[in-house]
């Protein structure tokens, strides 16, 4: 096959010479605790040469059977109950925090104070008042901090932001965006359906990550929402959904919905943009697509997999594509990269500032629901 379609340069990624080693603290090993590790372990060859080459130092968690096990699972050289021992590790100098959000604050500040890197998945806090306190005892401790929004790491969605940018578009009228899956129904007594550790539901767990990536392909602001939240299993104390109508600064206008209550979605999280000169369209489900209108001629399905295609000179000739769990290997060696000073976590990876803006947007829409009026996001600092 021809050289850019990659099968001559497979495998002939040739790096430097000694790559100096990180030492990584994870707390949690659940769900993000496995999507981070997982990233840690694969980005040390599939980003070769990476920018630093993780050493897993230790993993926390409360469960000590389960956090063993996680630990000699993923190849971490400890296993520790107590966060607090993360954070006073000498050897753990990036703390990444996969824990649930009544976690989020207290153990990514002291990492932080301590002098180590950071990485927080989001949302950030469970409100705009405790992710605005993250972000700013963080701020000024100047470590190096990514809030986890990993879908700013999907191929697709880096090629989109960069049509955008390019003006290919043109003026950008509307975003459309939905995040649905369908386990809402559940009875498990899972933290994200308890207010005190989870702070939302439906809203902070799947619309930050809408809200996010709006921000980040058109580069603008939310302005006003006009919003509502619902619950459907009776008793519950987050919202299971929400549908807002959103105006951004710069007169884009558009929706953004998010549901654990939508029968036959997985993972659905869909956005569609129209501008002036034409339209771009995703669904997190088929995640190696971008649907690619140019004025009026109709959608096309571009593979996004070419050898010049975002992240795809790490992996493999086109058509052989990649999974949700990369985005984690795309994100985290961002992160790496900014630690090793060879990039910012800005514009690309989302900053605990942008972590913050989300969770304002989120706030705006509470708002709005309980108060039945349009309401405009006021962004501290
Ligand atoms: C559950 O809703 C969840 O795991 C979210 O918390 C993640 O952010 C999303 O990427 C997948 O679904």
């Amino acid at each position: 096959m021809s050289e850019e379609t990659g099968f001559q340069t497979m495998g002939r990624a040739s790096g430097g010479g000694e790559i100096q080693p990180i030492g990584v603290g994870m707390l949690g090993y659940a769900f993000m605790g496995k999507a981070h590790s997982n990233a840690f372990k694969k980005l040390s060859y599939m980003a070769w040469p990476p920018p630093l080459m993780p050493r897993l130092v230790a993993i926390a968690g409360r469960d000590e059977a389960a956090v063993s096990e996680a630990a000699r699972r993923y190849g971490y050289e400890r296993a520790v109950t107590d966060w607090h021992e993360l954070v006073s590790d000498p050897e753990i100098e990036l703390f990444d925090n996969g824990g649930p959000n009544n976690l989020h604050a207290e153990p990514t500040v002291l990492a932080a104070e301590a002098g180590k890197h950071v990485v927080c998945e989001k949302p950030l806090g469970r409100d705009a008042a405790e992710s605005y306190e993250i972000w700013q005892r963080v701020e000024k401790t100047g470590v190096v901090a990514l809030c986890a929004f990993n879908y700013r790491f999907v191929p697709a969605n880096r090629l989109a932001r960069m049509l955008i940018e390019s003006g290919q578009l043109g003026e950008i009228h509307h975003f459309r965006g939905r995040y649905l899956q369908e386990w809402g129904t559940t009875d498990a007594g899972v933290w994200r359906f308890d207010k005190s550790l989870a702070g939302s539901g439906a809203l902070g767990d799947l619309g930050a990550h809408v809200i996010d990536l709006a921000r980040y392909l058109l580069g603008d602001e939310i302005a006003t929402v006009s919003g509502v939240t619902a619950t459907f299993k009776p008793g519950r104390e987050v919202d299971d959904a929400f549908e807002a109508a959103v105006q951004f600064e710069g007169g884009t206008v558009g929706t953004i919905e998010a549901s654990r209550f939508a029968p036959g979605r997985k993972n659905s999280f869909q956005w569609e943009i129209n501008g002036s000169k034409g339209s771009l369209a995703f669904d997190m489900e088929r995640m190696n697509e971008l649907y690619i209108s140019e004025g009026t001629s109709g959608f096309r399905t571009k593979l996004v997999s070419e050898a010049d295609d975002p992240f795809w000179s790490w992996w493999w000739p086109h058509g052989h594509i990649i999974g949700w769990g990369d985005t984690f290997v795309h994100e985290l060696t961002h992160v790496l990269a900014a630690i090793a000073g060879q990039d910012t976590i800005a514009p690309h990876g989302a900053t605990f500032e942008d972590g913050y803006r989300a969770a304002e947007v989120c706030d705006a829409i509470v708002r709005s629901s309980e108060n039945g009026r349009r309401e405009r996001v006021e962004y501290r600092g």
